[in-house]
C-alpha cells in the first residue's frame, strides 16, 4: 500500500516537473502590437522664447517652422509609438501599423524583409513568425533619422 503510493507519486513527478518548467520553454506565443505614426509638436512665440538658430538634423524627421506673422514658431518630430517591440524567438507576431500624422510613411522592417507604405487614416497589419533573434530596425525612409523603431527578438532559452 505504502509502496504503491510512493510509486504513484514518482509517476506523477515528471508531469509536475514539466508543468513547473521555465516560462521560456513555453510554446510560441501570439503577440499583437499597435504601432502608431505620430508627430509630437511644441511651439511658442518669439516674445517668450527666441527662434532656435541651430538647424535640426536633416532627413525629414525633424520639422522646425519659422515664426509666422504672429511670431509663433513650432517644432515637431515624426516617431513610431512605441519605438521598441520586444518578442521572443518563435513567437507569432502581429504588428498593426496606423497612420495618424504625416501623409505617408514608406517603411521597411530591416532583416525581416517586410515593406509597407503606410498612409494616414489607414491600418496595415504585418504578420510573421519571429524566426531569428536580434535587433531589427523599423525604418520610415521619409522621416529620418527620428522615425526608426526597433523590433527586438530575444533568443529562445
Ligand atoms: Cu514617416
Amino acid at each position: 500500500m505504502v509502496i504503491g503510493r510512493v510509486l504513484g507519486c514518482m509517476a506523477v513527478m515528471p508531469v509536475l516537473l514539466l508543468l513547473a518548467g521555465s516560462p521560456h520553454q513555453a510554446q510560441a506565443a501570439k503577440r499583437s502590437f499597435t504601432i502608431a505614426a505620430v508627430e509630437p509638436k511644441g511651439g511658442t512665440t518669439i516674445d517668450k522664447e527666441p527662434f532656435p538658430k541651430d538647424p535640426l538634423p536633416e532627413g525629414g524627421g525633424y520639422v522646425l517652422k519659422k515664426p509666422d506673422q504672429t511670431g509663433r514658431w513650432e517644432v515637431s518630430t515624426y516617431v513610431w509609438l512605441p519605438s521598441q517591440i520586444v518578442v521572443t524567438e518563435g513567437d507569432e507576431v502581429s504588428l498593426e501599423f496606423i497612420g495618424i500624422n504625416g501623409a505617408q510613411h514608406p517603411t521597411t522592417i530591416v532583416g525581416y524583409d517586410k515593406a509597407l507604405l503606410l498612409r494616414r487614416g489607414h491600418v496595415i497589419k504585418v504578420e510573421f513568425t519571429a524566426d531569428k533573434a536580434g535587433t531589427f530596425p523599423i525604418v520610415c525612409a521619409q522621416h529620418r533619422p527620428s522615425m526608426v523603431a526597433e523590433l527586438i527578438v530575444l533568443p529562445k532559452r
